[in-house]
């Protein structure tokens, strides 16, 4: 009797205390059925590990012969792959791998496996760490760099290595296959001998499961690492240095996939420095990696203190050097022209840029959508940019279509994402931002995939079975009611309530960089500071009215969009309310198309924000039997913080604005509970706390 009782607390011990820390992320261990594979006799890394993957994640039928086959097919393109029901055929190692990870993901989410190819629609799809050598990460919010660490930095210990691989397996389970180790604001310390052999230890982690390795460049390093006078781009000395530099990386690393360039860019040295062009410094090192089969990822992001409208410089740059550039040279381009704001229009670039590729630039992390502390899912927002026709080609040239090759011919595609991986033991410092690597991932695999099919994706492989949850769900029935369907409107909804409570109606910019651009800040402009670098410069709030007019008659911003676009932009009655403050300066008593104001339809925008993180809040909570106590709490806990913020946010703006608008809050938005003296004086929203993984 003793002993049953002791057993039976032991057991119950266990099913409470099995709570889940997310480290897993979407690949959490299932108990797999036995399987057959049959794999090529060819040994390879990238096979065994397909193969390793199937065995111990087969959910399949007990018994079931899978074969792995390596063969050309016209209708596989790239790294994709055909699933049927003897296996996975693709053309490349790689593809065996994707076909392998669909194959278990079909199984666990159940949905059948057809018997149809899957193409990658960008060839190139590419994280962006911006982390630094000393273990910092800019932009960063789940802890230090998983590759760089202050001090015995050089030092590859086991845990480093099985962090990578973890990593690695992340990546291709989401087709994503590349990974720039460092910050675009590169340290030239990165080309260093002894940093490059850490560089080989993290690539040759990262191969076998497709992962290749590249690198940010600090285009002064001639300079700066090799002790010359000049970095100007057509210098032979400079040429030689950068060619050196080539060979010993592919000594070390063979298939080292290329240089991400941030030039000429906030601060960053340039062509520009030597009377060059974009281009005379894109070709240069693109003609230095060419023999290796290496791209150069040239970025877009360029603007001066000087220019009226930083929304306009980077197509006014660019579009002149149009066909300038080599074919293994991509222009990288961030979803919208300023910066990654929660809402933006599509950059003019897309589509603009005819003779030259244009690759995507996401930010995965979350600098603008509230940290790793409120709860953003973002693939509707990257859905919106790649589905943004820009008619550049006639009706239907999206900018999916018009960066992956469909409308213009170039020799590669690429899409690239800002990570938000660090040492936090959850990888993404929220749990729920880590569905926005996966659905990242997803997406530059497949650039039609809808945001609510890859939300309920990640909910199933994240979720579903939560070991440790207080009540196991007794059918998927229920699961799919009461946690799937509610869980996936949350996150559909989490993106556009961040809009709602913090830059609605096309507003962008105005968040205080006193907190790293996490909280709000209409104020915000210390003397001396940029003009462009503070929120008046963008808002242009006044006794007229608010907003940038970027109309004909203002900064002509509209005109480097293709018709129609360019005229519905350009008249507030055709523009879309979600970008009518982007382009125009209105009065506060204009009329909206719901017949409101635009004073009152701004302040219901606001209330509309709060309202919905507190919607958020209610729904978490009513998800509580369907999760694990550690996920379920760590979740709670950063909803209640946002939803405190939410209102800082909504209070903030909405009585910064009013010293201008002099009208009323409406009866019907909650009325704010701080003062703007005080929002002012403490400039500083609460924060949670984050566990972290001891490096
Ligand atoms: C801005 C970030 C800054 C980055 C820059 C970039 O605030 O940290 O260095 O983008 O993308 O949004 O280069």
């Amino acid at each position: 009797m003793k002993q049953l009782f002791l057993s039976i607390l032991l057991a119950s011990a266990a099913l409470q205390l099995r709570a889940e820390d997310g480290h897993q992320l979407w690949l959490r261990p299932h108990t797999a059925v036995p399987v057959t594979v049959m794999a090529p006799a060819k040994s390879s890394a990238l096979l065994a590990t397909a193969k390793q993957e199937l065995q111990q994640g087969w959910q399949g039928r007990a018994g079931a012969t899978v074969t792995l086959t390596l063969n050309k097919d016209k209708t596989i393109k790239y790294d994709g792959f055909r699933l049927s029901a003897q296996g996975v055929q693709a053309a490349t190692e790689r593809g065996i791998l994707y076909g392998v990870f669909e194959l278990l993901r079909r199984q666990q989410t159940g949905q059948p496996a057809a018997d149809e190819a899957s193409n990658p629609s960008y060839e190139f799809r590419l994280l962006n760490h911006w982390d630094n050598p000393d273990g910092s990460v800019e932009r960063g919010y789940a802890g230090k760099s998983i590759f760089w660490r202050k001090d015995s930095a050089l030092v590859v210990t086991k845990r480093d290595k099985t962090l990578w691989q973890e990593y690695a397996r992340a990546n291709a389970s989401v087709g994503i296959n590349g990974s720039v180790l460092n910050n675009v604001n590169a340290s030239p310390m990165i080309l260093s001998a002894e940093y490059l052999g850490r560089v080989k230890a993290i690539a040759d982690v990262l191969r076998p499961y497709g992962v290749r390795t590249y690198l940010s460049v600090k285009f002064s390093s001639p300079v700066l690492l090799g002790g010359l006078k000049t970095a100007d781009p057509l210098d032979p000395a400079v040429i030689k240095w950068w060619q050196g530099k080539a060979k010993e990386i592919y000594q070390q690393v063979p298939d080292f996939g290329g240089f991400l360039v941030k030039a000429s860019s906030e601060g960053q040295p340039g062509p520009q420095d030597y009377g060059r062009t974009h281009a005379d410094g894109a070709n240069m090192l693109a003609d230095i990696v060419k023999p290796y089969g290496g791209l150069v990822m040239w970025r877009a992001f360029v603007y001066s203190p000087n220019d009226k409208d930083r929304a306009k410089q980077a197509y006014n740059e660019f579009i002149p050097l149009d066909g300038k550039f080599r074919d293994n040279v991509i222009i990288q381009a961030k979803n919208g022209p300023v910066d990654f704001q929660p809402r933006e229009p599509f950059s003019p670039l897309f589509g603009a840029l005819k003779k030259t590729a244009v690759m995507p630039e996401f930010q995965i992390t979350q600098e603008y959508l509230g940290h790793a502390i409120d709860l953003a899912y973002l693939a509707p927002m990257w859905e919106e940019c790649l589905q943004s026709d820009t008619y550049q080609a006639g009706p239907g040239s999206t900018v999916a279509r018009c960066t992956n090759g469909s409308v213009y011919r170039q020799a590669h595609s690429a899409m690239a994402g800002v990570s938000n991986v660090g040492l936090d033991t959850n990888w993404c410092g929220n749990d729920f931002a880590q569905a926005n690597w996966y659905a990242f991932g997803r997406l530059a695999w497949n650039s039609s995939a809808k945001s609510a099919q890859l939300a309920e994706e990640w909910l199933k492989l994240t979720f579903h079975n939560a070991a440790g949850a207080a009540t196991q769900p007794a059918n998927t029935a229920a699961w799919n009611t009461n946690f799937l369907a509610p869980v996936t409107q949350l996150m559909l909804a989490s993106r556009e309530a961040i809009v709602d409570y913090s830059m609605p109606l096309g507003l962008h910019h105005i968040m205080s960089a006193t907190h790293g651009h996490y909280g709000p800040g209409p104020w915000w402009a210390p003397p001396g500071m940029r003009a462009d670098w503070t929120p008046p410069y963008y808002h242009q709030a006044a006794a007229n009215g608010v907003g940038f007019d970027r109309t004909k008659t203002g900064s002509d911003a509209v005109s480097q969009y293709h018709e129609p676009l360019a005229s519905q932009f350009n008249d507030p009655a055709t523009c879309p309310d979600a970008y009518l403050l982007w382009f125009h300066h209105l009065p506060w008593d204009f009329k909206m198309k719901s017949g409101r104001t635009l004073w009152d339809e701004l302040a219901l925008h606001y209330d509309h924000g709060v309202q919905q993180v507190r919607q958020f809040q209610r729904t978490w909570d009513q998800a509580q039997p369907y999760v694990d106590a550690e996920r379920f709490g760590a979740v709670q806990a950063k909803l209640r913080t946002q939803s405190g913020n939410a209102v800082v946010w909504k209070d903030a703006c909405l009585l910064y604005f009013q010293q201008f608008s002099h009208l009323p809050i409406q009866a019907t938005v909650e009325p704010p509970m701080h003062t703007l003296e005080t929002l002012i004086a403490n400039d500083m929203p609460p924060r949670s706390p984050r566990p972290i993984r001891q490096p």
